[in-house]
């Protein structure tokens, strides 16, 4: 352009576009490090009355035989065309119909699942048969072979939340079929449960074989709600979170997978939590009651089921509008592995 308009380029202009063609970029005209993170993905909330009535619209038009699942995907509004919740974090809801399978596959994604509705389905897990009804916790570790049925009477909706973003991010993805529809049995129901389920773990020498693809893979509601429920009810509130319990794996005493925790939360009717913020993502899902939420100066109501997608250091405060439970997952565990969490309570 220089010579064309006969303006002579700058000696830095020269060198620039030198160390741009030889591959170099240079970092004096890179903005400087952020003072404090300003996250890709901006906050959203999901109706779930709205995802529940177009993926019941959907199945008519999409089976299972079509798909892999039958999914409508939590997409962040910042992050469209991503298939992303957040830049780590995949979310979904997905829906079964009474007498569908979703196929037996697995993936270099790890998994979990949050039941919304519909009784009768269960899932197949490293080759044992787990019932999911509504409020109950499954874990997919990576690798894991699965498989989801559905012997009930009403459609079977649950959250799925998968860290489909960063295993791409690093470049790691891999994913199987199973040769069968349905994977082949190995241990009898309630074996992983009796296992790890009771506070209690395996001994002896035969550790390694005897626990090999076993671990915790269901959480029962009916026990995470009651924990919660007995806390609250005996007053031991935190101002910040009201009563707040991590779901656990008990081989580690650490999050159920080494990307994903997830937290069932209940907060007394009227409760208005302090104002929280940390480096962590969050997707929040009321799961009774109704609550809302005063997120980076917005206001969010949320009923039965509905979501909400709480990004890194954006500040966060709770008000039970009645007595209400909130089952949460984040990207916490990923991010304290590597020294990057933080949390400023207010
Ligand atoms: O059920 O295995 O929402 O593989 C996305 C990918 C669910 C599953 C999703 C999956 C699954």
């Amino acid at each position: 352009m220089s010579a064309a308009t006969g303006t002579a380029m700058k000696p830095l202009d020269v060198l620039e576009s030198e160390a741009r063609a030889a591959g170099l970029a240079p970092m004096w005209r890179r903005p400087g490090m952020r003072g404090q993170p300003e996250s890709r993905c901006a906050p959203q909330s999901w109706s779930y009355a709205a995802i529940r009535s177009l993926l019941l619209r959907a199945a008519p038009h999409m089976s299972h035989a079509e798909c892999e699942r039958r999914v409508l995907i939590l997409e962040n509004a910042a992050m469209s065309g991503t298939w992303s919740m957040s830049p780590t974090l995949f979310a979904g809801v997905q829906l079964l119909l009474p007498g569908e399978v979703a196929p037996v596959h697995r993936h270099s994604q790890a998994a979990l699942r949050f039941a919304f509705e519909g009784n009768g389905a269960h899932a197949a897990i490293d080759g044992e048969r787990l019932p999911i009804e509504p409020g109950d916790l499954l874990v997919t570790p990576r690798w894991a072979w699965h498989d989801h049925g559905h012997d009930g009477q009403d459609p079977a909706l649950w959250l799925d939340v998968l860290d489909v973003p960063l295993v791409a991010t690093l470049d790691a993805e891999f994913r199987e079929w199973g040769g069968d529809e349905r994977q082949q049995l190995s241990s009898p129901p309630g074996t992983s449960e009796a296992m790890f389920g009771q506070g209690m773990l395996p001994t002896g020498g035969i550790d390694a074989a005897l626990t090999d693809g076993r671990y915790l893979k269901r959480y029962a509601y009916t026990r995470s709600r009651a924990a919660v429920m007995q806390l609250m009810s005996a007053g031991e509130l935190d101002p910040w979170r009201g009563v707040k319990l991590q779901y656990i794996d008990p081989r580690s005493g650490g999050a159920v997978l080494p990307t994903i925790a997830a937290h069932l939360q209940a907060l007394p009717g009227g409760m208005v939590t302090r104002p929280l913020k940390s480096t962590e993502t969050s997707l929040l899902v009321v799961t009774e009651g109704e609550v809302r939420a005063s997120l980076g100066g917005r206001s969010y109501l949320l009923g039965l089921h509905d979501m909400l997608l709480v990004p890194s250091w954006t500040e966060l405060r709770l008000e039970a509008v009645r007595q209400s439970f909130v089952f949460s997952v984040s990207n916490a565990p990923l991010l304290k592995a590597v020294g990057l969490w933080r949390e400023a309570q207010g």
